[in-house]
């Protein structure tokens, strides 16, 4: 759907580009799913939960001709409460600091005063923005029609893509499309490293997801998760976690029928756990009440999902 234009070297070959890229867009839009794709593996925890992403994550990507740093970034909503500013003041907050601004917008929902609030702010940015129209498996070509048109009017986009990321079509696309808009550089990042984020945040997050996919209605964002232990052994990683939740009912939900909900929560985190450490893994997990976690600055700030200013 693009061309690449950047200008061949002196010798002939493209010249070698690095830079950032921010996923923004609405919850839900499919952010941390493309995230992931690009990676090739998971990194980014995703759910059908609004606000499933709470932090900031850098992820590197290489290619032959570029390096990629993308930035996952919580989606932007109107606000409820002190975590929600926080989210949204996280992921504003990347817009000033990239080479390149992809918008992503479900092709299976209308475009909405919610997309308008995110183009009105990718406008402001001097990055170049792009277009990502996302979930296109799962949408009809007339929606995917008539979806471009209406996301092309919300903003001055330097580039349109349509991407699943689901099914991995023109994950290649997207990252040729920003790798263009990047200056050119060398590799600032070795080419082993995949995320930003330290272990324990990993398995914090991993947990979390685990406990969105089980959970509903307003569970789901009471949940907080903490790790207390991490080690590793010579044969295994021995992990300790916490899960907080704001009520005594809500850890009756987490707990489950004579422990059933955590138990199944706690294996499937494992199985993730042990995919990602590439090595057997050890998890206790507790549940304990933090009344009201979410109105509390020092609190979101101690689980880590401020926005660091
Ligand atoms: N069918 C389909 N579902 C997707 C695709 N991308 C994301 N999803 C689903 O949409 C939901 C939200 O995705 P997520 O990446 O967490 O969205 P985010 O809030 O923007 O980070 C999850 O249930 C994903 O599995 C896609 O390309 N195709
Ligand atoms: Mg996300």
């Amino acid at each position: 759907m693009s061309e690449i234009t950047s200008q061949p070297a002196e010798n002939g070959a493209a010249p070698f580009r690095s830079g950032f890229v921010a996923l923004v867009g609405r919850p839900n839009a499919g952010k941390s799913t493309l995230l992931n794709a690009c990676v090739g593996e998971k990194v980014a925890i995703t759910s059908p939960v609004a606000q499933t992403t709470r932090r900031r994550l850098r992820a590197v990507v290489n290619t032959p001709v570029s390096q990629l740093v993308i930035v996952d970034t919580p989606g932007l909503h109107k606000p409820k409460d002190t975590l929600g500013s926080e989210l949204n003041r996280s992921a504003l907050k990347e817009l000033a600091d990239v080479d390149v601004v992809a918008m992503l917008v479900d092709a299976t929902k209308p475009v909405g005063r919610g997309d308008e609030w995110v183009a009105n702010h990718v406008a402001q940015s001097d990055a170049k923005k792009a277009l990502v129209l996302t979930k296109a498996d799962i949408a009809k070509p007339d929606q995917v029609t008539a979806q471009l048109e209406a996301a092309q009017g919300l903003c001055s986009f330097d580039d349109v893509i349509v991407v699943s990321a689901t099914e991995g079509f023109n994950i290649d696309a997207f990252e040729q499309v920003v790798s263009g808009y990047l200056p050119e550089g060398p590799r600032w990042f070795p080419e082993d490293m995949t995320s930003d984020e330290s272990d324990e945040m990993l398995v914090s997050e991993f947990i979390r997801e685990k406990v969105l996919l089980r959970t509903r209605q307003e569970v789901p964002h009471a949940v907080g998760v903490i790790c207390d232990v991490i080690e590793f052994e010579k044969r295994h990683v021995h992990i300790e976690a916490t899960i907080y939740v704001e009520r005594e009912s809500q850890k009756g939900i987490i707990v489950g029928k004579k422990g059933a909900m955590i138990k199944s929560i706690g294996i499937e985190a494992r199985r993730d756990l042990e995919h990602l450490f590439m090595q057997k893994v050890y998890l206790e997990l507790n549940v304990q009440v933090k009344r009201d976690w979410r109105r509390d600055q020092e609190e979101i700030r101690r689980f880590g999902y401020d926005s660091g200013e």
